[in-house]
């Protein structure tokens, strides 16, 4: 039972997220290399306005008086990544110091302001010349990736000990290859995007390996994966049961292939002749063991009972369901409760982080030095209630880190769409903490849902 006003427990980690391409901005400064992204972003059509990675936040110039923000809310936790493209511009093994440099200074920043590192090494930024290469299609950017991951591993392990492999594996596979939305914008056939994430899983073995070897005492590691999220009708065994399956069916490829360490049958027996080519000791390197597992949460899908014997019934959603102005947006808190709840029966994870849950809006004007934003409150709030009633369950919920700490640079969207608590101007980059950022700080300093 869950009593929503009592505190979360000790040690339950409260945080905010963003990741370097989104916010950064310094794109061609100290010798980064031009990224993917740099890349697609140029290319008209692609982006809403023809928005560039360019300036975005000014991060790069401005991250001492951001982490000085962050900590006057009170936020101790801040979810990263580190571009790779800064540390290794062309993607071969010529490590650029001036980008090694930079994120020392960073570190040394959220030391000084008491904030604790969770760092992606991945967050979809690849050095152009790999995505020229073939990018995620080509076996030789896992190569490329496992020496990054070693070396930044290396490098930061005295002052990082919370590590996150790979952002959202379908991200940059599935809608970067295959449906074409993200960088770099193709349309290749299933057998290829397959491929992609059969290489994005070995990447991760690789990072995994990474951190055991290098990351010293203490160092710990998981991916952060968007599973597809499906929420029970009603809260009947015949329903739960149905959104088990429909969950276990719809993440085989990635979570379940981690965790059973092959390809389920099932799941060969869907793809059939587009199925990944698998080489011998692959799956030692998926199947690595990790010490958390982090899930970015938005959306869901909501699922029954099936009928004559399916395993389940997946439910259009109507045209008035609530969302946010992200159209893929559903607002489903339950989604949250689920997730958890379904990953830890069917896969075992003794710690679960949610690494992102937030909402995308368009018109969040500065009003009077304040933003309003009672919306974004309240899609929050509803979520962290479910995550309270998750931990009262007995599910290993151990943090939640709120996507995003400022507006940003929201890929093929665009400066438009904002997720942030903290408003930018992106005109003049001043920033303003919105309502929701107040309100969640007051959640942090009472470990309550207030
Ligand atoms: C996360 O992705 C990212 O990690 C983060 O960088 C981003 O800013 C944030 O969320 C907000 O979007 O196939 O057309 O229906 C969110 C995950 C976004 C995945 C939208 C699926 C659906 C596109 N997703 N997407 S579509």
């Amino acid at each position: 039972m869950s009593s929503y006003n009592t505190p979360f427990p000790d040690g339950f980690v409260f945080g905010v997220a963003a990741a370097c391409a989104q916010i950064e901005g310094g794109a061609f400064e100290d010798g980064k290399g031009e990224s993917n992204w740099d890349r697609f972003c140029r290319i008209p059509g692609k982006v809403l306005g023809g928005d560039t990675l360019d300036v975005a936040c000014d991060h790069y110039h401005r991250f001492d008086e951001d982490f000085a923000l962050m900590a006057s809310l009170g936020i101790q936790h801040y979810r990263l990544s580190i571009s790779w493209p800064r540390i290794v511009p062309k993607g071969d093994g010529v490590i650029n110091q001036a980008g090694l440099d930079f994120y020392h200074r960073l570190f040394a920043s959220m030391a000084r302001h008491g904030i604790k590192p969770w760092v992606t090494l991945f967050h979809w930024d690849l050095p152009l010349p790999l995505e020229e290469q073939g990018g995620w299609r080509n076996r030789a950017t896992v190569e490329a990736f496992a020496l990054y991951a070693e070396t930044v591993v290396r490098e930061f392990a005295p002052v990082v000990k919370d590590w996150i492999t790979l952002n959202e594996i379908r991200c940059f596979t599935l809608l970067a290859y295959g449906l074409g939305i993200k960088a770099p914008g193709l349309k290749e056939s299933d057998a290829v995007v397959n491929q992609t994430i059969h290489h994005a899983l070995l990447a991760h073995g690789h990072a995994v390996r990474a951190v055991r070897r290098h990351g010293g005492p203490g160092a710990r590691v998981g991916l952060t994966d968007n599973s597809d999220v499906c929420v029970p009708v009603t809260e009947t065994p015949a329903d739960i049961a149905a959104a088990k399956a429909w969950f276990a069916e719809r993440n085989a490829h990635i979570l379940g292939a981690m965790h059973s360490g092959r390809y389920s049958d099932e799941y060969l027996a869907r793809v059939g002749s587009a199925a990944p080519k698998v080489e011998p000791d692959d799956f030692d390197l998926i199947s690595e063991r990790t010490d958390f597992l982090g899930l970015n949460v938005y959306t869901a899908t909501f699922v029954r009972a099936g009928r004559d014997g399916a395993a389940y019934e997946q439910l259009p959603l109507p045209s008035e369901y609530p969302r946010a102005a992200s159209p893929w947006l559903n607002i489903a808190p339950q989604s949250i409760y689920w997730i958890t709840r379904l990953v830890h029966e069917l896969y075992g994870h003794s710690a679960i982080y949610i690494t992102e849950n937030g909402c995308g809006y368009d018109d969040e004007p500065v009003v009077n030095g304040e933003v309003l934003d009672l919306h974004r409150r309240d899609y929050v709030r509803n979520h962290l209630r479910e995550v309270h009633r998750a931990v009262a369950d007995g599910v290993p919920v151990h943090g939640y880190f709120l996507w995003s700490f400022i507006d940003n640079y929201e890929w093929e969207d665009g400066y438009r769409r904002r997720f942030g608590i903290v408003h930018c101007d992106f005109e003049t980059l001043a920033r303003t903490p919105k309502l929701s950022a107040r309100w969640y700080a007051e959640v942090m300093r009472t470990r309550r849902i207030v």
